[in-house]
């Protein structure tokens, strides 16, 4: 399953309705006109100001028929706005604009007026490998540095995130910078807990984990095969997980601007999930970044 795939699983005439916090960007409203048109969403709610979001969507050529504005004079009142339809059920997704990633995740959080649904929320990618078929990265945008405890939590939601979206008795490799545990080296040993959990069933679904893995060798049987490593995940990874955000952060720029794989991301682990996107990313992987979000969902 690729994106066109996951694009085509996500259910047509969607009745769902999407919050865009501080929409003030023409890319960002291109990619929900285009949820609109390819009837993944319904209807647009965009929190900010009418003028400089009309001169947005002017600018880029989006008509913004299906779009409502509802004022906000601060990207954090956007936020908290945006976060309040969710909240009261109006919209069933939400999606950043032009606004920090702290700015969004600190609304999201709040104690009072949040969406915090499990108890620690993750950051999950999804990226197209090269044979076609998508494998999940995480965390790459939340946790700063998670201890063990938080590992386990941003391991087990993205268990549960791979099997909302099809990607059943997924295989999850942890990474480190090497295969084997040394205990000189945190990560090492955080990866073979991970993996002694996974044998002993503590995860809320079923998954295979292995680590500690290094990155060549959890893509490639190739290279594990070299390093006389046996594992059933090495080769066929459905998860990859590092172990603290700038590891993944590099990773996930690596693959998109390097790789040049097609990449996209969502916060999970809120009542509803949420789509993040960068200004550099192109009107595509936004759509894919909300398509992968419908699509954890489920069908209507
Ligand atoms: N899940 C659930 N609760 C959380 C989480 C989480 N992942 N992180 C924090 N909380 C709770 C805390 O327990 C606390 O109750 C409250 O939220 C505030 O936590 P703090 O004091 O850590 O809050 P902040 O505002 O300093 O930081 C929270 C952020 C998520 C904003 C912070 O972790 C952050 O800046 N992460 C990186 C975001 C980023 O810049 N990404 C861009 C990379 S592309």
């Amino acid at each position: 399953m690729g994106f066109a795939s996951l694009r085509k699983d996500v259910v047509s005439n969607s009745k769902r309705s999407l919050a865009v916090a501080w929409g003030v960007d023409g890319g960002v409203l291109k990619a929900c006109r285009e949820a609109i048109d390819h009837n993944l969403v319904r209807e647009v709610l965009v929190t900010g100001p009418a003028d400089q979001i009309e001169a947005a969507a002017g600018e880029a050529g989006v008509n913004l028929e299906g779009f409502s504005i509802h004022y906000a004079s601060s990207p954090e009142e956007g936020a908290a706005e945006a976060v309040r339809f969710i909240r009261e059920g109006k919209s069933d997704l939400l999606m950043k604009g032009q606004l920090s990633t702290g700015t969004i995740l600190r609304a999201v959080l709040h104690k009072e007026f949040g969406i915090r649904a499990q108890a620690l929320l993750s950051h999950i990618a999804a990226v197209e490998l090269p044979a076609g078929r998508l494998a999940l990265l995480t965390d790459a945008a939340m946790n700063v540095k998670p201890d063990l405890a938080q590992k386990v939590a941003i391991l087990d939601n993205a268990i549960q995130f791979a099997w909302s979206i099809g990607l059943t008795n997924p295989k999850a490799a942890v990474l480190a910078s090497v295969e084997t545990v040394n205990p000189q080296m945190q990560d090492t040993i955080d990866a073979a807990c991970l993996a002694v959990m996974g044998r002993r069933g503590q995860f809320s679904r079923k998954a295979l984990v292995d680590g500690p893995l290094a990155f060549d060798n959890a893509y490639s049987k190739e290279a594990a095969k070299q390093k006389g490593i046996e594992s059933e995940v090495a080769g066929n990874a459905d998860i990859f997980m590092v172990q603290e955000l700038t590891a993944g952060n590099l990773l996930y720029k690596a693959l998109s601007f390097v790789g040049g794989l097609s990449i996209a991301g969502v916060i999970y682990g809120a009542k509803c999930p949420i789509v993040l996107t960068s200004r550099a990313d192109s009107a595509e992987s936004k759509l894919n970044a909300i398509a992968l979000a419908l699509r954890s969902l489920g069908d209507e």
